[in-house]
């Protein structure tokens, strides 16, 4: 049947009428439909061997243009409503986002998900189903609130599939009842499937005022994603959470090794699974003891499991290492205490080593000890921070098993993060270099012929300033304000961590604040746009939004600064916000203290979409520099050698940092006590600006004050440079062309010949 009678019957028999006379939500309704009806035709991605990728989060996003382009049915259907007077951009607005991540790792995994099936490859996510995924971030009095964020309606991308699985906890057992998301593979036929386990009867409304029943494990277990593991309560859950997804997704793994007719002691041989960070560990342990259960041997168990597992390290702050008290998981899965016991003895027999064991001597269980001894592969997610798993944090792991470590530079999926949300620039490139890119990020080095050629780089320039346009549009219909396109957009968007150093970014705008306060006018107008989550107990990142927020209502009151210097900060920073702002982006702030980004993300979206980076030599910033060549990148700051160097040290605090001192310099002291300014004290609050002035002198755990200096000097030869428009062209047209290599397409291939072997 014809697309056009499809969406016919669909909203005929859905609503009695037909598609010209339904309103948006029924439109959108009716997409859905017609996008899952089409999804669940597709055969599976076959192979010998399947892959599971764990993850707590997969930040998906909006899904219907995505699965439209997927299925390549985005163009006859724009235009099959465009025939009816309707837009399909207006319908995609309807669509409620799934935040079922915080950010990087849980968009990594939807990326990844989408370049396995785009890649033909077998291989599910299996994941938790969360009723209220990130927190909806709204700004009163300058400050943060959280508001709960539901995204299921009647009618979403959930498809039950009346499958479920018996998790036994601690006292009680739990059903973990199946619903499945469609992946359709973008260029074949195929569609993969992401797992989402949810309890049978989940809390109709599991709020009391602001706060919940973390004890009700029964209703509220996916209730919520969790943003931190702040307090007690929640961290058990976070804890009942992980074995309810491990649990569902082991038995699921067996029941469908055993439907493709395999025995149970060939696991390893079909069976792959990516574990996402150590929130997935006990899946180890658990298949251990669910093969042990089914009559394997427990050596056969452990080694099937061990030739089956892989581990991905996304962190290097230590107080992201997850440790779990064995005591929780005594009382979560008592049944799995023996297992870890025994997993602990047969490394400690081996290796008496302290630093690798698995249970230490406090009784905490270290998860990702667990991943590297019981787990053939263990990735880093860029090379630098491969090196730095294997040179420092892991050392004793790597001198265990030099083998087992490999780095896997991270990507973004090109079909979201550059052809769904920069139409424009896409069509530019396919007049420049043909259409093969979209199947071939790489070919994007093809642009490197036009460096010269004006008409293109004008073209680029132009595009530019549309998408610049379209985010001034959106920001004023949301927020109410208006920004200014024809200054520079400077962007940074992330969630707020003092690591992110945001703060640095802040002392740049006091900087710039002052300069023209005395007078100094710039000669390029610059707006500094910020998109950010604080973690709900995260109090200094709390405090670091509020200084943003007062630094904008002091500038935006100010009519001798306000025409060349914004800035701003989008309330509820999602993925819908990041496809809107990426396109729109001049300068992409990538400014991590060295050594503590593990790669970003974000970093290969603006890439991709034209913008330059100002960045560190931090996480994947160090392959775009390689790549672009130091014309074509701002780097600044120390090195991550010398910032490692500076955490070891002789201070009080275990360092041999002194924040002090760099503040005494004149040009960083006036900078920082603005923060307490009559200026920002007449916007803000006063403890919460002195709390956050009193730290930065004396603490900077993250070292702002470092490299504040060399910072604010690159930043302005950046803003300088961006003067001269053709050749800032350039650049913006060199850093598209060499974005190929950060295609999740390039990282899914390398996982699958070095790791999973799929087919
Ligand atoms: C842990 C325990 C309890 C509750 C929450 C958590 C928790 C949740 C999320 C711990 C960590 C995370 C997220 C980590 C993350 O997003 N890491 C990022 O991963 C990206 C993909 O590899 C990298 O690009 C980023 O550099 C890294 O910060």
């Amino acid at each position: 049947m014809q697309l056009k009678e499809q969406l016919w019957e669909l909203t005929r028999e859905r609503f009695g009428c037909a598609p010209d006379q339904c309103d948006d939500h029924q439109l959108y309704e009716a997409l859905l439909l017609l996008c899952s009806r089409l999804a669940a035709q597709r055969p599976a991605a076959a192979g010998e061997r399947k892959l599971y990728y764990f993850s707590a989060e997969f930040l998906v996003g909006k899904l219907l243009s995505n699965n439209l382009l997927a299925m390549g049915i985005y163009e006859p259907v724009r235009q099959l409503l465009a025939d009816m007077g309707r837009e399909l951009s207006g319908i995609e607005n309807i669509e409620p986002e799934p935040s079922l991540g915080n950010g990087g790792l849980g968009r990594l995994a939807a990326c990844f998900l989408d370049s396995i099936a785009a890649l033909e490859l077998p291989g599910d996510g299996v994941g938790l189903n969360y009723h209220y995924g990130l927190f909806k971030q709204k700004f009163e009095d300058n400050k943060q609130t959280e508001l709960p964020d539901p995204w299921i309606e009647r009618d979403s991308w959930l498809i039950p599939t009346g499958k479920s699985f018996e998790v036994p906890f601690g006292g009680f057992d739990l059903k973990a009842v199946q619903y499945d998301i469609a992946i359709p593979g973008a260029g074949n036929p195929c569609v993969n499937r992401l797992h989402l386990f949810d309890v049978e009867e989940p809390a109709a409304q599991p709020w009391i005022g602001i706060r919940f029943d973390k004890g009700d494990i029964a209703h509220n277990l996916t209730s919520f994603l969790y943003p931190d593991d702040s307090d007690e309560a929640g961290r058990l859950l976070r804890v009942y959470q992980q074995y309810f997804m491990v649990s569902a997704g082991a038995q699921l793994i067996l029941a469908e090794l055993e439907e493709r007719g395999y025995g149970l002691d060939t696991l390893a041989d079909h069976v792959a699974i990516q574990i996402n960070d150590t929130h997935p560990s006990m899946v180890i342990p658990e298949l251990v003891r669910l093969l042990v259960e089914r009559g394997v041997s427990v050596n056969r168990a452990i080694d099937q499991v061990s030739r089956t597992c892989a581990y991905t390290n996304h962190t290097i702050l230590a107080e992201a290492l997850e440790k779990w008290p064995l005591s929780f998981i005594e009382k979560v899965a008592p049944q799995l205490v023996p297992v870890i016991r025994e997993l602990d003895r047969r490394v400690k027999e081996i290796c008496p080593d302290p630093r690798v064991s698995i249970l230490d001597d406090r009784g905490l269980v270290h998860m990702a000890h667990m991943d590297i001894h019981y787990g053939f592969s263990v990735n880093g997610v860029a090379a630098l921070h491969t090196e730095i798993l294997k040179n420092s944090e892991l050392k004793p792991f790597y001198e265990l098993y030099p083998k087992k470590f490999n780095n896997k530079t991270n990507g973004v999926t090109f079909r979201r993060w550059l052809e769904a949300c920069n139409p424009n620039l896409s069509a530019l490139i396919d007049d420049c270099i043909g259409t093969s890119w979209r199947r071939d990020a790489q070919k994007l080095e093809g642009l490197l012929a036009f460096q010269e050629d004006d008409s293109v780089l004008k073209r680029l320039l132009e595009v530019k300033r549309d998408k610049k346009d379209e985010l001034c549009r959106a920001f004023f219909a949301r927020q109410g304000v208006e920004l200014d396109p024809m200054s520079l957009f400077d962007i940074q968007i992330k969630r707020l961590h003092e690591y992110k150093r945001q703060q640095m970014n802040a002392l740049y705008i006091i900087y710039k604040y002052l300069e023209i306060k005395n007078g100094r006018l710039p000669k390029q107008p610059v707006t500094v746009i910020f998109g950010a989550k604080a973690a709900p107990a995260y109090v200094m990142a709390k405090h670091i939004i509020h200084l943003i927020l007062c630094l904008r209502e002091l500038i935006e009151s100010d009519p001798q600064v306000r025409p060349w210097l914004q800035a701003a900060m989008v309330e509820n920073y999602n993925v819908s916000w990041a496809e809107r702002l990426i396109p729109a982006c001049d300068i992409s702030e990538q400014i991590s203290l060295a050594s503590k980004e593990a790669s970003g993300t974000g970093n290969m979206k603006f890439m991709a979409n034209g913008a330059v980076t100002l960045g560190t030599m931090d996480g994947a910033n160090v392959e775009i520099a390689q790549l672009v060549g130091e014309e074509n990148i701002y780097t600044f700051g120390a090195s991550s050698d010398r910032v490692i160097q500076l955490y070891q040290g002789s201070e009080p605090d275990g360092r041999s940092y002194r924040p002090m001192d760099l503040y005494h310099r004149p040009n960083v002291e006036r900078l920082v006590d603005f923060l307490v300014s009559p200026e920002l004290l007449g916007v803000g609050d006063p403890v919460s600006l002195s709390t956050l002035w009193r730290d930065m002198k004396t603490k900077d755990w993250f070292m702002a004050l470092l490299d504040v200096e060399d910072y604010i000097a690159v930043k302005e030869q950046a803003i300088a440079d961006y003067g001269d428009r053709m050749s800032w062209a350039r650049k913006m047209l060199i850093n598209i062309a060499k974005s190929g290599y950060f295609s999740s397409d390039r990282t899914i291939r390398q996982y699958n010949e070095d790791i999973w072997h799929l087919k």
